[in-house]
């Protein structure tokens, strides 16, 4: 494909069928502050290679769609940060006909890496139906993405910033399975649980891949959704992490703050209304998912 841009030795990788996984880079530019994000993006890098998996970071650079970045490009776009363009599917053509830079969310990461032929992906949490969405219809692209391109993605659950039972029915209705890692709980992003269940447990790398690898011989079109707890060291407690994401929800709606701004802002406003305890956790959590991706990625 003329515009896909793969690094030297993700080709190599794929092509001796050894184990890639995915990772996004949103969360360098917008999801965390620098310096941490830039750290996070290489030990993220690290502890694939550690579990066996060689790792594909993934953006935009020039317009190029770049599969597996440079410790160069992985800084520039963590010191950069929100100056970057958050790049979702509706961006992708734009900035390759404008040859500009993008920061891939879950959506844009998974259309690159199944264009490059990568079938597992690990981020931190993925977007999902915001609370009010039933006027406000903000309902992320990522979801939606699930539905229709064959990557798995591996996340800490979904932060309570959405509605968590929104964003599994409209995951139901897009065909995609949920599962909970170890868990038949549905884990809420900074804690290892929540009200609501998941569609299957499963508590080995082997029993993922082995539903991957069904998923692609029955050759549908989407992918899967694997649900991975933060480690209970980690964990926040949930009465406190609620009334910093509410205060920060409240903020949000006195700025009017809206569409692609309203998930960074959240974060950012969390992060600070933790005194950074949010950021220590969700550190972890992605660190945790990257070993997860890497390990399912072996087993197939
Ligand atoms: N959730 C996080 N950290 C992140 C994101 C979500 O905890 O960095 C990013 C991901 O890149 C995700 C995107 O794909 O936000 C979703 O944005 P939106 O809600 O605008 O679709
Ligand atoms: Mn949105």
């Amino acid at each position: 494909m003329k515009h896909l841009k793969i690094s030297k030795k993700i080709k190599k990788a794929l092509l001796e069928g050894s184990p890639v996984i995915a990772l996004e880079s949103t969360i360098i530019s917008h999801g965390m502050p620098f310096p941490q994000n830039v750290q996070t993006a290489l030990e993220c890098e690290r502890i694939a290679r550690e579990n066996g998996a060689e790792p594909a970071t993934i953006a935009i650079i020039g317009g190029k769609l770049c599969v597996g970045l440079t410790q160069e490009q992985i800084e520039y776009l963590g010191q950069t940060g929100q100056e970057v363009q958050k790049a979702s599917r509706r961006d992708i053509p734009i900035l390759i006909a404008r040859k500009q830079d993008g920061a891939t969310t879950v959506a844009a990461t998974m259309i690159l890496a199944a264009m490059a032929g990568i079938r597992v992906f690990a981020t931190g949490g993925i977007g999902g139906v915001h609370r009010g969405a039933q006027t406000s219809m903000d309902i992320s692209a990522d979801l939606k993405e699930l539905g229709q391109t064959p990557v798995a993605v591996v996340c800490a659950g979904a932060k309570s910033i959405l509605d968590l039972a929104l964003t599994l029915e409209y995951l139901e209705t897009q065909g995609v399975p949920v599962i909970g890692y170890g868990t038949s709980e549905l884990p809420a992003f900074y804690t290892d649980r929540s009200a609501y269940k998941v569609d299957y447990r499963m508590d080995s790398p082997k029993e993922i891949a082995d539903a991957i690898k069904v998923q692609r011989q029955l050759g549908f079109a989407g992918g899967m959704l694997i649900t991975n707890p933060i480690p209970r060291a980690y964990a926040m407690d949930a009465d406190m992490i609620d009334a910093s994401i509410h205060q920060a929800l409240q903020e949000a709606r006195e700025q009017c703050i809206k569409g692609k701004e309203i998930t960074p802002f959240l974060l950012a406003r969390v992060s600070e209304l933790t005194g950074g305890d949010s950021l220590a956790s969700n550190i972890q959590l992605v660190y945790n998912n990257v070993a997860l991706a890497a390990k399912i990625s072996s087993a197939l």
